[in-house]
C-alpha cells in the first residue's frame, strides 16, 4: 500500500501515526499537491493524503485511510463504546487543521489579496478549538483512539506552523498531555518537516 504524503500535512502524518501503531508498513511517496495532476487522477479534491491499495483503488481522505486500516488490522482505535466521543474529538482536531492549513494558504497569497477577515476566522477557530481541547484533557482516553491521535498530530502542526502562537500559554494541560503522549514511537517516527 502506498501513501501519497506530504511531509508537512497534519492530516497524512495522522495515517502515518495510525499505520504505525497498527503495526502496518505503508510505502510512502511525498508529494507537494499544488498543482498535481497525477495527484488528482488518484484524488479528485487534489489533496494528500491518498492511500493507493494493492488493487490499485485509490482511498482518501485521513479518516477514511484510518478508518479502513484499523477495521483491517482490527485494532481498536474506533472502540465501539467510546465512538461517538473519538469521532467527534477527531473532528476537533481535524477541524484546527482545516483552518490552520488554510490560513497558510492566505497568508501566502500577496498582501494585497489577503482577506484579514478570512485570516481572522481561520484564527478564531483555531483558538477557539485549543480552548475547547483544554476542557476535554481530563477526558481522553488512557488506551488512546483516533481522537487522541489527531490531537497530537493537530498540536504538531501548530507547533511546525505557528510558533508565534505559543498554543502552550493558556492551555497548560494540553501541553503536560502532548509533552507526555509525543513520547510514543509513532509520533517520534513522524515529526512534521517543511
Ligand atoms: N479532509 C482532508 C484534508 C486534506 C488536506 O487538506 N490536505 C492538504 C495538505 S495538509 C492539501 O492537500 N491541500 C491541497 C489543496 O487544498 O489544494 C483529509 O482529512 O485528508
Amino acid at each position: 500500500m502506498k501513501l501519497y504524503s506530504s511531509p508537512s500535512s497534519p492530516f497524512a502524518r495522522k495515517c502515518l501515526v495510525i499505520a504505525h501503531e497498527l503495526g502496518l508498513a505503508l510505502e510512502v511517496e511525498n508529494v507537494s499537491p499544488i498543482g498535481n495532476a497525477e495527484l488528482r487522477t488518484h484524488n479528485p479534491l487534489g489533496k494528500v493524503p491518498v492511500l493507493i491499495d494493492d488493487d490499485g483503488a485509490a482511498i482518501y481522505d485521513s479518516r477514511v485511510i484510518c478508518e479502513v486500516l484499523n477495521h483491517r488490522s482490527l485494532g481498536r482505535l474506533f472502540p465501539g463504546e467510546d465512538l461517538q466521543r473519538a469521532l467527534t474529538l477527531q473532528a476537533l482536531a481535524d477541524g484546527i487543521c482545516d483552518s490552520a492549513v488554510a490560513r497558510i494558504f492566505e497568508s501566502r497569497r500577496p498582501p494585497e489579496f489577503q482577506h484579514d477577515a478570512t485570516m481572522a476566522r481561520y484564527m478564531l477557530a483555531i483558538t477557539t478549538g485549543l480552548d475547547v481541547l483544554e476542557t476535554l484533557v481530563d477526558s481522553f482516553a488512557t488506551d488512546p483512539t483516533i481522537g487522541e491521535f489527531a490531537v497530537a498530530c493537530a498540536l504538531g502542526y501548530l507547533d511546525l506552523r505557528y510558533a508565534d502562537l505559543a498554543w502552550r500559554q493558556g492551555h497548560p494541560e494540553l501541553a503536560r498531555w502532548f509533552a507526555d503522549f509525543s513520547t510514543r514511537a509513532s509520533l517520534q517516527a513522524t515529526i512534521p518537516e517543511g
